[in-house]
């Protein structure tokens, strides 16, 4: 069963290559689209066919529907996968093409719409009983009219952006006086990033912890989840590392939380695949949103329970009923992810594009990468700083954390700077070991004081290492990044 003749995949990098070898796998052909910026990467060259669809910038390329739409049809896909960022969530690209006849492989416009309000989704989701922090029902605008509320939620509260998601229009309000500003500074901010100024008020919780659940919906009404994620390691709303499953869950709160996941999918009426993303504080969980696409960190979840996401996606969009109930889906060992940008962890984390001089990528067991990358390929400035995930797998946690590090001491990348070391300081962590992690653990300073003995370590080994020239190099390099950030940390 191949679901498909041929699809388009409307994205590019990792996420096109990652789709494509699901298509290869099943028999499907696969249709590439690429900008200007992409002329020579590697998801064109994987791709059965390709097309140019514009220029570098997103807005005139990724992000262009009609033309997309258009290609979809000349080249004779039946469906169009989105991968994710780009048009994933767009309610009217998923429209336009149910509209076009072209297979949308996600969930419904109208589910995207509504999960993209995050105001509605929350009415939705406390009527349906699912845990959420106290909030504003309605939008706010003045300070005069939701003081009181927010005197009863009690401060700190947090403004967000009904349309937003990923932190965009967000502001902590420590007391009554800050409460104006921070709307219409939240207001200014959700109307120019999202069209719709729109913001509501909620309890705010001091470094929870970030954990959502995978799940997979079929159109004939049954769904599964594929268990949990601990995603609280970000920056700026960026996350670093994931890991599957939570190092802190219990066989109750996964029942509960599992549960509440499974409503969430079964009221919004999903189908596909997509990840209900929660808070948890002080041994309570709370509904945050739904994710309504493929997520980056869907690899660590494949690794734990031998579920091809991808393969799902195709197999429900084509119209297949999924080929397992719950019972049959159960949790085989620990999976980390390390997500490698091109970026300087010692540089207030500056993009750094540019061409790969060296690459030499980690293997062997239970190591898994997706990248989009190779040696003597130039990184576009155009897009995301991503460019390999590193995954782990293992059947303990402290067994995945030590193979990590393993694989991290095998990778070479030389030309850009990246945040391997960054994540070597992570599995070397104390705290992270513990499994003590938050939404604010990278700017504890416990991680300053982990890489100053990464340092140490990585000295001594620089020694022992010194015939090596591609090694030595690249310990070197990492030596000097990390003094520069210690240097920046005691300014
Ligand atoms: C919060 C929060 C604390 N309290 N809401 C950030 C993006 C969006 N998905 C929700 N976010 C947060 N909402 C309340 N009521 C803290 C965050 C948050 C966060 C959440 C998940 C992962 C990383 C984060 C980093 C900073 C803040």
């Amino acid at each position: 069963m191949k679901y498909f003749e041929k699809i388009l995949i409307a994205n590019r990098a990792e996420i096109a290559i990652r789709v494509m070898r699901a298509c290869r796998e099943l028999g499907i052909e696969t249709v590439a689209i690429y900008s200007d910026a992409d002329k020579n990467a590697l998801h064109v060259k994987y791709a059965d066919e390709a097309f140019h669809v514009g220029e570098a910038h997103p807005s005139k390329s990724y992000l262009n529907m009609e033309r997309i739409i258009d290609i979809a049809h000349k080249s004779g896909s039946e469906g169009v996968h989105p991968g994710y960022g780009f048009l994933a969530e767009n309610h009217r690209f998923a429209g336009l093409c149910e509209k076009e006849g072209i297979v949308f492989i996600g969930p419904s416009s109208k589910t995207i719409e509504m999960m993209g309000s995050k105001l509605g989704s929350k009415h939705l989701m406390e009527s349906s009983g699912v845990p959420v922090l106290p909030y504003t029902p309605e939008g706010v605008a003045s300070a005069e009219k939701a003081g009181a509320i927010a005197d009863r939620i009690g401060y700190p509260v947090i403004v967000k952006a009904s349309a937003g998601g990923g932190g965009i229009g967000m502001q902590i309000v420590e007391d009554p006086t800050a409460l104006q500003d921070a709307i219409d500074k939240g207001m200014r901010t959700a109307k120019s990033a999202f069209g719709d100024p729109t913001v509501f008020l909620e309890k705010y919780l001091v470094k929870p912890r970030h954990i959502e659940f995978q799940v997979l919906a079929d159109a004939h009404g049954n769904r599964i989840h594929l268990f949990d994620r601990e995603c609280s390691i970000q920056r700026r709303h960026q996350k670093l590392v994931e890991e599957a499953p939570c190092p802190i869950m219990t066989a109750e709160l996964r029942e509960q939380m599992a549960s509440s996941a499974l409503t969430v999918a079964r009221v919004s009426g999903y189908t596909n695949a997509g990840t209900v993303e929660f808070l948890y504080s002080n041994g309570k969980y709370y509904f945050m949103e739904m994710n309504t696409r493929l997520q980056v960190e869907h690899t660590i979840t494949e690794m734990i329970t031998g579920v091809d996401i991808v393969h799902k996606q195709l197999a429900i969009a084509s119209g297949e009923d999924l080929p397992y109930a719950q019972e049959d889906i159960s949790i085989r060992g620990h999976a980390i992810e390390c997500r490698i940008n091109a970026e300087n962890p010692l540089n207030n984390f500056a993009a750094d594009p540019g061409k790969i001089l060296r690459y030499r990528s980690p293997g062997g067991p239970g190591i898994r990468i997706d990248s989009g990358i190779h040696m003597g390929y130039s990184i576009p400035p155009n897009y995301d700083s991503m460019i390999a995930k590193l995954c782990a797998w293992h059947a303990t946690r402290s067994g995945a954390i030590r193979r990590m590090r393993r694989a991290i001491s095998e990778y070479v990348i030389l030309g850009v700077k990246t945040t391997i070391p960054l994540h070597y300081a992570i599995m070397n962590n104390a705290e992270y070991i513990a499994g003590n992690t938050h939404t604010h653990f990278l700017q504890e300073e416990h991680i300053a004081k982990t890489l100053e003995r990464y340092q140490r370590d990585e000295e001594a080994r620089m020694q022992t290492l010194a015939g090596s020239f591609e090694q030595g190099k690249k310990i070197a390099a990492i030596s000097t990044a990390v003094n520069v950030y210690l240097q920046g940390k005691k300014q």
